[in-house]
């Protein structure tokens, strides 16, 4: 029997993961969103690699283009980087706990700093398709929080300065932005990007509000790095495809795996 507390949880999680790969700490966390999965193979030798199913808490994602494995890896610099290909998203209905989970775990393990990386939707004609954006801040849309009860987590700077400008040695051409959460599945309507545009929102997703308000709860420092694979309704010249913003991925891979490669390299000498 596993237990409901989502910490505990996140602990036998963490426990589970130090079992089979020997490692007892790691110091970083990487979840890798739509169009990122090929940036794992430059980020070091693989110590271990689990299905998620196998993992407790977390479960198999039914999205194409959204893996199902947690891998520690040994990074070249030293440490150790547990690399989450198994995010769960709000809209999949199955709570606020397992789209926290793996941030806890991670902490749990000992990471101090979690990069997360989404693929999403531009508000920014001059942010087309293939574009990384670094995130400075956020606005979660999803009238939920990963916390309960009263904790009363700060969110000032919840987007690390110090992570963005160890992003921004490595690419400092890296524009950075303000990502708006929808709560998803469905796409945004022209008019309710027009509202996040007006809000203050430079792009739109589903999944990295949520897992930041638990990474800062959590203590991790976050860095969040978008990739545009699409302009957002209303903004794009044709309606939204899935297979578009998969397609958006595949061809910003090999840029992005260096980009990561290259911010976590530097992030290890910082
Ligand atoms: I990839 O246009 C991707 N994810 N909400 N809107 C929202 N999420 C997204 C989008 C988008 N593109």
């Amino acid at each position: 029997m596993t237990t409901q507390d989502p910490y505990v949880l996140a602990a036998e999680a963490a426990d589970h993961i130090r079992r089979q790969s020997g490692i007892d700490t790691i110091q970083l966390a990487l979840i890798l969103g739509s169009g990122w999965k090929g940036a794992e193979d430059l980020l070091g030798d693989i110590v271990v690699r689990l299905p998620a199913e196998e993992v407790p808490g977390f479960s198999v994602s039914g999205v194409a283009g959204h893996g199902g494995s947690l891998t520690v890896r040994e990074l070249a610099g030293g440490g150790h980087v547990l690399i989450l290909g198994a995010r769960t998203h709000l809209y999949e209905g199955k709570g606020v706990g397992p789209v926290a989970h793996g941030v806890r775990t991670a902490a749990k393990l000992g990471a101090t700093s979690l990069i997360l990386t989404n693929g999403c939707g531009s508000t920014v004609p001059e942010w087309g398709p293939g574009t990384a954006v670094l995130l400075k801040d956020h606005i979660n849309l999803t009238s939920t929080s990963p916390i309960q009860g009263a904790r009363f987590v700060d969110l000032t700077d919840a987007y690390s300065p110090r992570l963005r400008e160890v992003a921004r040695r490595v690419d400092p051409n890296l524009p950075e932005g303000v990502y708006a959460q929808f709560p998803g599945p469905q796409y945004e309507t022209p008019a309710e990007v027009k509202m996040a545009r007006l809000l203050g929102a430079d792009l739109v997703g589903m999944s990295t509000a949520l897992e930041t308000i638990a990474a800062r709860e959590a203590g991790l420092e976050v860095l969040g790095i978008s990739l545009v694979t699409n302009q957002a309704a209303g903004f794009a010249p044709a309606p939204l495809s899935h297979e578009d913003v998969l397609q958006a991925g595949a061809d910003a891979g090999p840029r992005l795996a260096s980009l990561l490669a290259s911010i976590i390299t530097e992030m290890s000498q910082s």
